[in-house]
């Protein structure tokens, strides 16, 4: 049988002139790693079904911050690294997604949006919203865990980590405020910051993590059974759907 195949949606370059859709190799590595085919899905905003269609199930990466308008705000002066046709992209294929009950992961910003998407709120800069003065935008330790993290005992995140409490990395100034009606806040780090949410009921499968378990699934095995749970969630999602 072939493997499940998980839509990526992509970085765009910053280079204007080129608009490459980028996938970081962690990613696909991950991915691979866990059983499934990792495949890049380009910001096409009138293809979306047409994408999901394709796909056994959605990931959503990380990259810069989401414009404040999707918010119902201004932009924070603070946030950075705007993408707009990105931000309708995303917001589009995971309200579809989650019309069709197909599995997400998200990852940072993927995370954040997850929650956007689906009617939850974001604080756009942590220290000036949520007041918080613990750093999490450690981007000089990508790779490495930079603060401890605790997840709710009777969550899907915890079952998956087998744990209540987990090592991370942090490279994010943003995090998600009010929490969808659609899912559960289930992890946060020591400030409050919410690190992880999720639904996982009746059969569906979206999760959020705030952290990049792609860059330290090869070090901290635990990691990279978020990838796992989420390939076996596609799986089920192409047997029920195929
Ligand atoms: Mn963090």
């Amino acid at each position: 049988m072939k493997d499940p195949i998980i839509g990526l949606t992509a970085l765009r370059s910053p280079d204007q002139s080129s608009f490459h859709h980028i996938l970081t190799g962690p990613y696909v590595r991950a991915v691979t790693g866990a059983g499934g085919y990792p495949i890049v899905v380009p910001a096409i905003i009138d293809r979306c079904d047409q994408a999901l269609d394709m796909v056994d199930g959605l990931l959503l990466i990380g990259g810069g911050d989401i414009e404040a308008k999707h918010l119902g705000a201004e932009n924070h002066p603070k946030a950075k690294f705007f993408n707009p046709l990105r931000d309708e992209f995303e917001l589009a294929m995971i309200r579809r997604a989650a019309q069709r009950k197909m599995p997400m992961l998200g990852i940072c910003r993927g995370h954040q949006l997850l929650n956007v998407a689906l009617g939850g709120g974001l604080y756009q800069d942590i220290a000036d919203e949520q007041g918080s003065s613990f750093e999490h935008y450690r981007e000089d330790l990508p790779n490495e865990a930079v603060h401890s993290v605790s997840i709710a005992p009777d969550s899907c995140l915890a079952s998956i980590l087998g744990s209540t409490s987990v090592s991370v990395n942090s490279i994010h100034h943003q995090a998600a405020s009010e929490i969808s009606p659609l899912l559960k806040a289930v992890a946060w780090a020591s400030d409050g910051v919410i690190e992880g949410i999720e639904s996982c009921g009746n059969g569906g499968f979206i999760l959020g993590v705030q952290w990049h378990p792609e860059r330290i699934a090869e070090t901290m095995p635990e990691h990279r059974r978020l990838f796992e749970r989420f390939v076996k969630a596609a799986e089920g999602y192409r047997e029920k759907n195929g």
